[in-house]
């Protein structure tokens, strides 16, 4: 009964998108433009001459026309097309130390940034400057720092190719490889994984394959709130009839059933479309072990069909033609055995042959995954267990098949393609330093997790973030929040403030930058950029609306602000590049030669795909063949200890990584609240909890988050979900993948304990 529920919660009966979709939109219009709202932004989105969503990087259909709905979309661009300003007398009004203690929602809340700006410690206030001055201060800081590998150039996905191959070469200029980057919290284990297996770090799918899959899998991942433009795709293979296989150990409800809101007819008799036909909830981590168990029927059943005088169930011409390490991974799963297959996936031996049967009996199978799979201490054995059972089947590098993982940020893949990364090749390097005439460092650098100890431990001092909320995004925040106060120079370029602007070192600037929306005017014209999707196709961006302020400056413009102060002997005419991106990208061509014809190919409508070799079976790896990988065992160490609880974090509906546009989770049924904990009502009864009792979640004697709300909810035996960020607390630096360097946010041993009563 709704009434014997705890406050905000109560079950969301509908299905994903339809009208509580369009209402948010119109919430989002409201709250974030005002009574009198300019629209127009919302119908330049996705479209040839317009701007790419800053929202997700899932495709957009080949020569789009129509306006493509995306409820959260249209958040991601009210946020940033939002009248609201932090004028010049905020930071007056406000001391760092007050602004310190407002949430996170109220800090992104305040506006758009208007001014460059830089702490005065006498006062506690940031004060506005000039952007010559800001620049002559980062440049005179960074001469400070004695060794380049002290800095660290930290860059969020958001970014466009122009900026982030500008802000590469700025990095390699001074001297380190430092580049700590958002993806080191998402898809490394993508990154580092599937190159071993396939030859490369990308997926091999576009958006055509999914007309003519067999059947879809969708592990680990939340496409209704993450990647809302999906619906629509897996709303068509559907309708086709091809299965849909769900693994989650959350009952998602944009995996269940979608109302289509470009569908007026499911409009208007709210009728929905069923999406997922199986949805198998899964113990969070026991997908290796579940893609063991897949593997092993398979097996089993081709064996039985050879000897009864079939052709087997396995691709063996593919096998043979194609791959090295099948006898190997055959005698590991062979020794693989079922009850272990069982107590760690959480799943049946009959549910798992089930599964097996859908992937054989079809021809072409995509499988899709996110965050469920990479961020786990094993996260690159996931990845790499997954590309095993696509192997099996040759279901890599043919029509209708192949890997599909779902980045995140809209640029995050486009900036790794254009040289963001503390592991650069030799290759790579000469062709860059041949373009430039410069020695780049070939010293590896930091990826985020190292970023931070460096800073914890001193040895790093200045930090510069090309967007993104680090301090707030990696675990562990308070060890995060220590390491940015110890540094002699912290410079955030954003479009909002943040929590890690008012991280306050030695010196502290931020510097606002124009959004995605947003016109960019250089010398020679309005400006476009460029930004590559999951599906390694690139396209230009044009921003159209009026700056948020005239003293914004763009991202590429603000890189080579800082370059022309920090690197000024560099045989490079910052100013010449800036004026026409099309000379950035001239070079971006001259260092990467998938770039070819780059300016003439992003100038027609849909852009270029950039070339994936695995998509034609061509395999990038030093002997030229796919590689089957073997993990032995399952119950490898993943440091529970005893906890009995295994704790994944998320997404909720209403958050965009750390900028949290409101406290609704209107799928999971949870409003004006974040500070629920997901758990299985089974559980519950164990532990002699129920449903809307106040806990204190603990990882550790000095990790508790104190006073949640637990709920009974669809998840999985042992698992139990909260929202990030606000349970990063309880994820120590040092959980995280020791492949890949990914933390371990979706596996943290967790138990609960029944708060004291009112504090
Ligand atoms: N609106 C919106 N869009 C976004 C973002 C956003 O915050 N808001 N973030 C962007 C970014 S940077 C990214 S990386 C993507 C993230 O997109 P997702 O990968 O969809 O993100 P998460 O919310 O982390 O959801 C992960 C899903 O994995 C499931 N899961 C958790 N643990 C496990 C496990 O052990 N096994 C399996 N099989 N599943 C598990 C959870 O139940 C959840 O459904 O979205 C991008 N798009
Ligand atoms: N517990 C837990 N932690 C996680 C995750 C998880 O699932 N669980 N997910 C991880 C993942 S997948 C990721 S990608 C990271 C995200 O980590 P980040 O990428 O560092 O964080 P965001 O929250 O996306 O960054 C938001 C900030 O970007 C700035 N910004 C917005 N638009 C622009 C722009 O156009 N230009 C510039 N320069 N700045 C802009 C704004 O000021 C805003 O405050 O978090 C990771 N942390
Ligand atoms: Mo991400």
């Amino acid at each position: 009964m709704a009434s014997d529920e705890p406050e905000g919660v109560k079950p969301y009966p509908g299905p994903a998108g339809g009208w509580g979709a369009l209402r948010a939109v119109a919430r989002a219009v409201r709250e974030q433009m005002g009574a009198s709202p300019d629209t127009r932004a919302l119908l330049q989105m996705n479209q040839p001459d317009g701007f790419d969503c800053p929202g997700c990087a899932w495709p957009d259909p080949e020569h789009t026309s129509s306006f493509e709905f995306c409820e959260n979309g249209a958040k991601a661009v009210t946020w940033e097309a939002t009248p609201k300003r932090v004028d010049p007398y905020f930071f007056a009004r406000h001391s760092v130390g007050e602004l310190w203690q407002w949430s996170d929602h109220d800090l992104e809340d305040a506006g758009r940034l208007t001014l460059p700006l830089a702490y005065d410690a006498a006062t506690d206030h940031f004060v506005p400057i000039g952007w010559d001055e800001a620049f002559a201060r980062i440049g005179t800081a960074m001469a400070a720092i004695d060794d380049p590998d002290r800095m660290e150039f930290y860059t969020s996905g958001r970014t466009s190719n122009e900026a982030a191959f500008l802000y590469q070469l700025l990095a390699r200029i001074y001297g380190t490889n430092n580049f700590p980057d958002c993806s080191n919290m998402c898809h490394e284990a993508t990154s580092t994984g599937l190159p071993i297996s396939i030859g490369v770090g990308k997926g091999t799918v576009t958006l055509d394959d999914f007309e003519l899959a067999d059947a879809v899998f969708c592990i680990g991942h939340n496409p209704g709130t993450n990647h809302p433009r999906m619906l629509g795709t897996l709303r068509e293979v559907s309708r086709r009839g091809a299965p849909i296989i769900v693994v989650n150990p959350m009952r998602e409800r944009g995996l269940e059933r979608f109302q289509d809101p470009q569908a007026p007819v499911e409009m208007m008799t709210l009728g929905s479309t069923p999406l997922a036909s199986a949805y198998h909830q899964v113990r969070i981590g026991g997908d290796a072990a579940l893609f063991k168990g897949i593997m092993k029927a398979l097996i089993e059943a081709d064996a039985i069909d050879l000897a009864e005088g079939g052709n087997g169930l396995l691709d063996r011409a593919f096998i043979v033609d194609h791959t090295a390490g099948f006898e190997e991974l055959k005698s590991d799963i062979a020794a693989t055995d079922w009850r272990a297959i069982e107590r760690k996936s959480g799943l049946t031996r009959a549910a798992i042959e089930s599964i097996a049967r859908t992937y054989w009996q079809s021809e072409r199978v995509i499988v899709c995954y996110g965050m469920g799979l990479t961020q786990h201490r094993h996260g690159t054995e996931n990845v790499q267990q997954l590309a095993n059972l696509l192997l099996l089947r040759g279901n890599i590098g043919k029509p209708g098949a192949g890997i599909c993982p779902l980045r995140g940020h809209s640029n995050v893949q486009g900036d790794r393609t254009v040289g963001i990364t503390e592991l650069p090749s030799e290759k790579f390097l000469a062709r860059l330093d041949q373009a430039f005439g410069i020695n780049s460092p070939r010293k590896h650098g930091h990826n985020a997790v190292e970023a931070i100890a460096a800073m914890r431990d001193g040895q790093s001092k200045g930090f510069i973030g090309l967007g993104g909320n680090l301090a707030v995004a990696m675990s562990d925040p308070e060890e995060c929040f220590a390491a940015f106060r110890k540094l002699d120079l912290n410079v955030q370029i954003c479009t909002k403030l943040n929590r890690t602007c008012l991280l306050v070192a030695r010196e502290s600037i931020i510097l606002p930058c124009l959004g995605r929306t947003e016109l960019d005017v250089q010398a020679s014209g309005p400006q476009a950029v460029t930004v590559e999707d999951s599906m390694s196709m690139v396209h230009a961006s044009h921003g159209k609306l009026k700056a948020a302020s005239p003293d914004l400056l763009s991202e590429p413009a603000i890189v080579a602000g800082i370059a022309k102060a920090a690197v000024p002997h560099a045989p490079i005419d910052w100013d010449e590049l800036v004026a026409d991106y099309d000379r950035i990208r001239d070079k971006i061509e001259a260092v990467f030669p998938d770039f070819h014809d780059f300016n003439a190919r992003i100038r027609t409508p849909g852009g270029f795909r950039l070339r994936v070799g695995a998509s034609n079976r061509e395999w990038d790896t030093a002997d030229g063949k796919a590689h089957f990988l073997v993990h032995a065992g399952i119950d490898e160490d993943d440091g529970r200890g005893d906890t009995p609880l295994t704790l994944t974090t998320v997404r909720s509906h209403d958050q965009y990584n750390t900028t949290i546009y409101g406290l609704n989770d209107r799928y999971r049924g949870v409003t004006g609240r974040r500070d629920v904990i997901f758990a299985n009502a089974d559980d519950l009864a164990a532990m002699g909890l129920a449903h809307g009792d106040v806990v204190d979640v603990v990882a550790g004697p000095d990790r508790v988050l104190a006073r949640q709300t637990v709920l009974a909810h669809d998840i999985s035996r042992g698992s139990v979900a909260a929202y990030y960020p606000e349970a990063n607390g309880l994820i120590a630096l040092d959980n995280y993948d020791r492949q890949s360097g990914t933390p371990s946010y979706k596996s943290v041993p967790i138990a609960l304990r029944r708060a004291k009563t009112s504090a």
